[in-house]
């Protein structure tokens, strides 16, 4: 693996590669401002940090390959805390490229992934939850994502964590103050308040661990899993979500013999949607194999969409299926009510979304009843109870409503650090509580501090750095 060599000065192409009407080329080091110089019409060693200048690119021999904006960042006021230079050129796919290469052939070196970015945090522009956020933020396919990215860029999850770590100090020091004085042994009164202190700290961090799930979800979106019998709309349903044609839908029973995936937005949120082979007892090999990928697929997802055929009784291939359900993440979708009594469903204009009468559910009945908590009557040939389902699905989305202005944790590494923060905190707590000696509790609190820390970028080693910062983009 190539290391992040701080004394480098390094470029990189930091606006999407294609065509556009400008690409940024960026350089930051110490030789930022001479290497630019150097490949630059015009003299910008002596130009003002924040301004810009107007000239040409040249390549080695001096010959003009694109007009270009160069501004100049003096360290310590740039983003990295180094000299930066950006040079804005033409955005072609070929001149971006060559004009990159020539700031190679300058002296410059090309960057790693978020290697500026790791630089801004090692200058401490920011610190490690900020430069976390600043990929996540990029990254980010939804607004509560990008809310969520942008709070903590905003620095609110240091902020907590601070506090956090702010009130730990103060009882390690209360703590300590008693140990210099051993025969002043711990009054029972204090003791208890420091008990009720940490465990309300204990209570907070956890708090802020429970929001992890929801984080993960904002993040990376859930997998809406469609089974069922055969034959009763599963990927006619699958249709009329997506409103396109996306599977074979026939009055065959085992028409769809794979799984299906396919991308979903829903209530600004993201989904993975999937179709599967209709369960039942299959002879034929292709089936089997189809109805074990099903089987897998349910067993995976994050919420199951289960339907069933309203316009007939409940059979045992039904059944068999609410064995393998977990209840609580499924949604029961009794499909075709357009076949029951009375006639609801007006003939209206099917695309792209259609007017949903009120009280369709109250209209008709199915045939039987089931145990099931969420559970919604649709027509996916008609596309109509389409709006009551999702507003389901959001509901079964996030295990608590997501506020926001809330701070969330979204990174795996975040939450390890306060799980083990959490352990040493509440050894301490267990510890004051059974009068074990001061001294040991104390050095727990540390512990409990120093993993706080590293949540902000504090006594983190350079592997876990280097990981970090190579799931970033090259040129952030
Ligand atoms: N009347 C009516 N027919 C429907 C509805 N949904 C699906 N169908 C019909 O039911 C039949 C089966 O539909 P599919 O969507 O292929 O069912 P499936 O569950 O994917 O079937 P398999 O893939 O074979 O398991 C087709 O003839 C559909 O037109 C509905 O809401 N109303
Ligand atoms: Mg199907």
């Amino acid at each position: 693996m190539q290391s992040y060599n701080q004394k480098d000065t390094i470029s990189a192409i930091s606006t999407p590669i294609g065509e556009g009407a400008i690409s940024i080329v960026r350089l930051s080091g110490k030789d930022a401002i001479s290497i630019a110089d150097t490949i630059f019409s015009k003299d910008i060693q002596n130009l003002k940090s924040k301004t810009a200048a107007l000239g040409n690119i040249l390549d080695t021999d001096k010959k003009a390959v694109d007009s270009a904006v160069l501004i100049v960042y003096r360290a310590p006021n740039s983003f990295t805390g180094e000299d930066i230079v950006e040079i804005q050129c033409h955005g072609g796919r070929l001149i971006t490229q060559k004009v990159f290469e020539i700031t190679l052939l300058a002296g410059a070196r090309a960057s790693l992934a978020g290697e500026f970015t790791m630089r801004a945090f090692l200058n401490k522009k920011i610190d490690l939850t900020q430069a976390e956020a600043i990929q996540d933020l990029i990254s980010a396919k939804n607004s509560l994502a990008m809310k969520a990215a942008k709070n903590q860029l905003e620095g609110h999850l240091s902020k907590k964590i601070k506090e956090f770590q702010k009130k730990i100090v103060e009882i390690v020091a209360f703590i300590e103050a008693n140990l210099d004085f051993p025969e002043e042994d711990l009054q029972d009164a204090s003791k208890n308040t420091l008990v009720e202190n940490l465990s309300q700290i204990s209570k907070d961090i956890q708090k802020l661990v429970d929001t992890f799930e929801d984080g993960k979800v904002l993040k990376e979106g859930l997998s809406l899993c469609i089974v069922g019998a055969v034959n009763v709309g599963k990927s006619s349903l699958m249709n009329a979500i997506l409103k396109k044609d996306r599977a074979i839908v026939t009055n065959i029973s085992g028409t769809t013999r794979d799984v299906l995936k396919e991308d979903l937005k829903l209530n600004e949120m993201l989904y993975q949607l999937i179709d599967t082979a209709g369960i039942r007892k299959a002879s034929n090999v292709i089936e089997k194999e189809g109805i074990k990928r099903s089987k897998k697929e349910l067993k995976d997802a994050d919420i199951t969409l289960l339907v069933l055929d309203s316009s007939r009784k409940l059979n045992e291939e039904d059944r068999q299926i609410f064995e393998k359900l977990d209840s609580k993440k499924t949604i029961a979708i009794w499909n075709k009510i357009d076949l029951l009594e009375p006639k609801v469903i007006e003939p209206t204009v099917v695309e792209p979304t259609v007017v949903e009468p009120k009280s369709l559910d109250s209209k008709v009945e199915t045939k039987e009843k089931i145990d099931f908590e969420n559970v919604v009557k649709i027509s996916a040939k008609k596309r109509e109870g389409l709006t009551a389902l999702y507003s389901m699905i959001e509901k079964l989305t996030f295990k608590s409503k997501i506020s926001t202005n809330e701070i969330i944790i979204t990174q795996k590494r975040h939450k390890i650090a306060l799980i083990d923060s959490l352990k040493y905190l509440d050894k301490a707590i267990n510890d004051l509580k059974n009068d074990i000696s001061h001294e040991f509790i104390a050095v727990d609190l540390k512990s409990s501090l120093l993993e706080l820390s590293k949540i902000i970028g504090f006594d983190i080693t350079e592997d876990i750095l280097t990981s970090i910062f190579s799931n970033f983009c090259i040129g952030k």
